[in-house]
């Protein structure tokens, strides 16, 4: 009864950019800006976000599907899979999408834009109970859920002269690293670390993980070459880095050389490179190439979805982490409720949060504190945040200024270096 008059009457899909520091990865470099898509839908008087990728075919598709939405129950979330088929079947091939972005892939489009849309309705379903959204999800298990400090090496400044350097200076050495870490620690009290590697020389790497173990002995550290090593390079390192690490992120690439060096070294592999989808989760049981799924509801299909995955997780006896590329704080509060109501989500969850400049965020208020190396779930409605109009319209009147319309991670870096290929394994 009540259904019938909750239906959608009106949504929004807004583009928006925020500034990135020139992070480095096994892909190349980040751009000066990130693009992320900003989701409103209406129903009763309440609006319901929602936060995805901001990739051309993203972008297309969300805005594509969004008028079909309109008179949905907000309860339907199989209609809304549906409507979203439908309406996605109507674009033209899409290109391709970042491959570290993997929610812009054009396989995973369905599973993306679902994702955008159920965590707007689900804030919406939580905002017209009165609940929060992680009473909706099952209930809270935990109020603070743990995040990692994640560390990049970094250049001290984006190529193009009109941008100016961030606050966080230069990391290319393991000194780099351990003063980064330091000031992340100092702002926000993580009790982990993960490191992006795959990008200088693996003995540079591996050496910064030697020194963060000293600097900050006890903490938990990982690794993440995304997959850029070869098999006798990930085998030397892990002699080295196996005592020291908690898990070991996609060191080489595809099942088959994941199982060999896990058959081979013991050590517990990550992944959210060859486990983005059931299927590869099947792979990976029967050739017991991964230990550790990093989960990412952006890509899995919704909160719903992750859900599911942590399931299987648990029936097949893998651990289960969490991923995050760029994102503000409406992606960092739907991870964290999320993250508070997944018994086997046991490890600290990535963020890029740290990243972002506190006046780039949308939200009303501003940045969400990560203290304690921990975000808190509160007990407002729905995912607990509300957009701030100004910021808002900030925010998308530079994706409006600027030309980057895809994330090109490889091409940003043959601006520094022509030579610079796609190549993997690069070392
Ligand atoms: O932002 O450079 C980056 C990361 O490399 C990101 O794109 C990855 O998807 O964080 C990611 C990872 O864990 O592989
Ligand atoms: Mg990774």
């Amino acid at each position: 009864m009540e259904s019938a008059l909750m239906q959608i009457t009106a949504l929004r899909v807004t583009p928006i950019a925020f500034r990135d520091p020139p992070l480095l990865n096994a892909a190349g470099i980040h751009e000066p800006y990130a693009l992320r898509s900003i989701i409103e839908v209406e129903a009763g008087g309440f609006t319901g976000l929602g936060e995805s990728y901001g990739d051309a075919p993203v972008l297309a598709a969300l805005q594509e599907a969004a008028p079909d939405l309109v008179g949905l129950s907000i309860y339907d979330l199989n209609g809304l899979h549906d409507r979203l088929a439908s309406a996605l079947a109507r674009l033209p091939t899409a290109q391709a999408g970042a491959e570290l972005a993997p929610g812009s892939q054009p396989s995973r489009l369905l599973g993306n834009c679902f994702s955008a849309f159920e965590v707007a309705l689900l804030d919406l379903q939580a905002k017209v109970a009165g609940v929060p959204l992680h009473e909706l999800l099952g209930g809270a298990l935990r109020r603070e859920v743990p995040f990692s400090a994640y560390l990049f090496f970094k250049y001290a400044r984006h190529i193009e002269p009109e941008e100016a350097p961030d606050a966080w200076g230069e990391a290319i050495t393991p000194e780099g690293i351990v003063a980064q870490a330091r000031r992340m620690i100092h702002l926000h009290g993580f009790g982990s670390i993960k490191l992006k590697a795959g990008t200088l020389p693996p003995d540079i790497e591996v050496a910064s993980i030697e020194a963060l173990s000293r600097a900050f002995p006890g903490l938990p550290l990982r690794i993440d070459p995304n997959g850029a090593w070869a098999m006798d390079t990930a085998l030397k390192a892990a002699e080295k880095l196996g005592p020291l690490i908690e898990y070991y992120e996609d060191p080489v690439a595809g099942h088959d050389d994941m199982a060999e060096l896990h058959r081979k070294t013991g050590l517990p592999l990550a992944t959210n490179m060859i486990v983005i989808d059931f299927p590869g989760f099947k792979e990976s049981v029967a050739k017991n190439s991964v230990q550790i799924v990093l989960s990412d509801h952006h890509y899995w299909g919704g909160l719903r979805a992750t859900q599911n995955l942590a399931a299987m997780c648990d029936t097949f006896g893998l651990g289960l982490s969490m991923h995050s590329n760029s994102h503000l704080g409406i992606s960092l509060m739907a991870m964290t409720h999320l993250a508070a109501t997944t018994r086997n989500l046991t490890y600290a969850c990535d963020t890029h949060y740290p990243w972002v400049e506190e006046d780039d965020e949308v939200i009303a208020g501003g940045k969400i504190p990560i203290t304690g190396g921990c975000v808190r779930i509160t007990d407002m409605p729905g995912i607990g945040v509300e957009l701030d109009r100004q910021r808002l319209a900030r925010a998308h009147a530079m994706f409006k200024r600027i030309t980057i319309r895809t994330r090109d991670d490889l091409g940003q870096m043959q601006k520094y270096d022509k030579a610079f290929t796609e190549k993997k394994p690069r070392y």
